[in-house]
């Protein structure tokens, strides 16, 4: 590395910190270019991808497929309003009621606000088909979620990290213990309009429940007219090696939230997706977004959800999944790992110590970004279009590494 570039990074991490607020603690690498599994920095090193984005960019970086239908679609007609229809948005809707089995989608664009929108979704549904008495709706989640930032999300975190300081919290959810059915049966009430949950916890390191979990979710809820709501923003689209996550368990939500990899990584698109009878508690006025459904985010996700569907990524996932478990699984010999999980590619290696910041940060010497969650574990979720062969070179590099801790 030549000392122009050295300066360079550290310039322009400088710059970021100076102006910008103090939320994040990122590794010290600056990028600037992503094709596909690989990502470069602005010196042109180029490193495998063992993030995504969280997830989002699941077609891989700067998919061409996609690229090509944002810029014809950005050329053309960006942004509307709801005001008006436009001639992309139904396409978009279509495509995802296709793929879900769902009848209706209501588009919004991050995916915290389409977890708003499911909390607003089963809450009306509670006051109005269920005849829930007014204002006093409940909903469950699980201990150690992820849905978001918003001050109603945080407020049912158990996170402090996420929460503390941002009360007061919004009433009206009850946490239980993920993974613990006889729980959540145990805390539905009268006023329990909805439950929900993620079919694997992605920020609580890839916390996978046990496989009778979510059926037997699925079944109190029936019985208790509640409706279950999934988090597939993380582990829908390809990422666990089926379209969505539920799939594996059969346990199919009353409600769909996604968002990520909607885009393929090119812009934020999310939405819910639900029965006709839950979403016509929607009428006009009662819920919108500037932005939701405009045409270049249709655009941009039709083109990445016929990727995900033509490239066959969630298959791709499934076999690559449990090949890089298997090489895990027989090659990390490291005493102080406890636990090697995960679904399709979605994986996570967890310590018994704290050093899953320090074996990032080797790994990025190395060539490889990956993301630390809770000081002992580390997730990988490359995106879906690896080849096993570059899959293999990741998990030779990786292996290495952290079985030198
Ligand atoms: C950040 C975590 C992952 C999510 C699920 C809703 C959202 C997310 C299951 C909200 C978002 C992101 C947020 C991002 C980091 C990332 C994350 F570490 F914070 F928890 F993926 F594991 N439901 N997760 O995973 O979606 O509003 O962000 O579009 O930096 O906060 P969003």
């Amino acid at each position: 590395m030549t000392a122009a570039a050295v300066n360079r990074s550290s310039q322009l991490i400088a710059q970021t910190e100076k102006y910008g607020a103090h939320n994040y603690a990122p590794l010290q690498v600056v990028l600037e270019r992503g094709e596909g599994p690989f990502v470069w920095d602005v010196e042109g090193r180029r490193y495998f991808d063992m993030l995504s984005a969280y997830s989002a960019v699941n077609q891989g970086h700067s998919h061409p497929r996609i690229l090509a239908a944002l810029v014809e679609q950005a050329g053309r007609l960006a942004l509307t309003s709801r005001a008006f229809f436009n001639d992309k948005l139904g396409a978009m809707l279509q495509k995802i009621c296709e793929l879900t089995g769902f009848a209706r989608v209501l588009p919004m664009n991050t995916g915290a606000e389409a977890v708003e929108t499911a909390i607003k979704c089963m809450r009306r549904w509670g006051y109005r088909k269920k005849g829930i008495p007014s204002g006093k709706a409940e909903i469950i989640v699980g201990s150690e979620n992820f849905h978001g930032r918003t001050t109603t999300i945080v407020g049912f975190s158990t996170d402090p990290d996420a929460y503390e300081d941002y009360g007061p919290a919004t009433p009206g959810f009850k946490i239980v213990p993920y993974g613990d059915a006889e729980a959540l049966a145990g805390a539905i009430t009268p006023n329990t309009c909805g439950v929900l949950l993620e079919p694997i916890q992605g920020e609580a390191g890839v916390k996978m429940p046990p496989d009778d979990y979510l059926p037997r979710v699925r079944q109190v809820c029936t019985d208790q007219n509640v409706l279950l709501c999934l988090d597939e923003i993380q582990t829908g689209l390809g990422r666990t090696g089926k379209l969505f996550a539920w799939e594996h368990s059969g346990a199919r939500p009353d409600v769909i939230i996604l968002g990520k990899a909607l885009s393929g990584g090119f812009y934020p698109i999310s939405g819910i997706a639900t029965s006709a009878q839950i979403m016509d508690v929607f009428t006009p006025g009662s819920h919108g977004s500037t932005y939701g459904g405009n045409p270049l985010a249709s655009a941009v996700a039709v083109a990445a959800l016929e990727v995900l569907v033509d490239e066959k990524l969630a298959e791709n996932a499934a076999q690559l999944g449990e090949h890089a478990l298997a090489r895990l699984r027989a090659e990390l010999t490291s005493e102080n790992i406890c636990d090697i999980r995960g679904r399709g590619l979605l994986l996570a290696v967890e310590y018994s110590t704290g050093i899953a910041k320090q074996a990032c940060k080797k790994l990025q010497s190395l060539g490889v970004l990956a993301k630390d969650t809770h000081k002992t574990t580390i997730r990988f979720a490359p995106p879906l279009v690896i080849s096993r062969e570059q899959l293999d070179q990741a998990l030779d590099l990786i292996i290495g590494v952290l079985n030198s801790f």
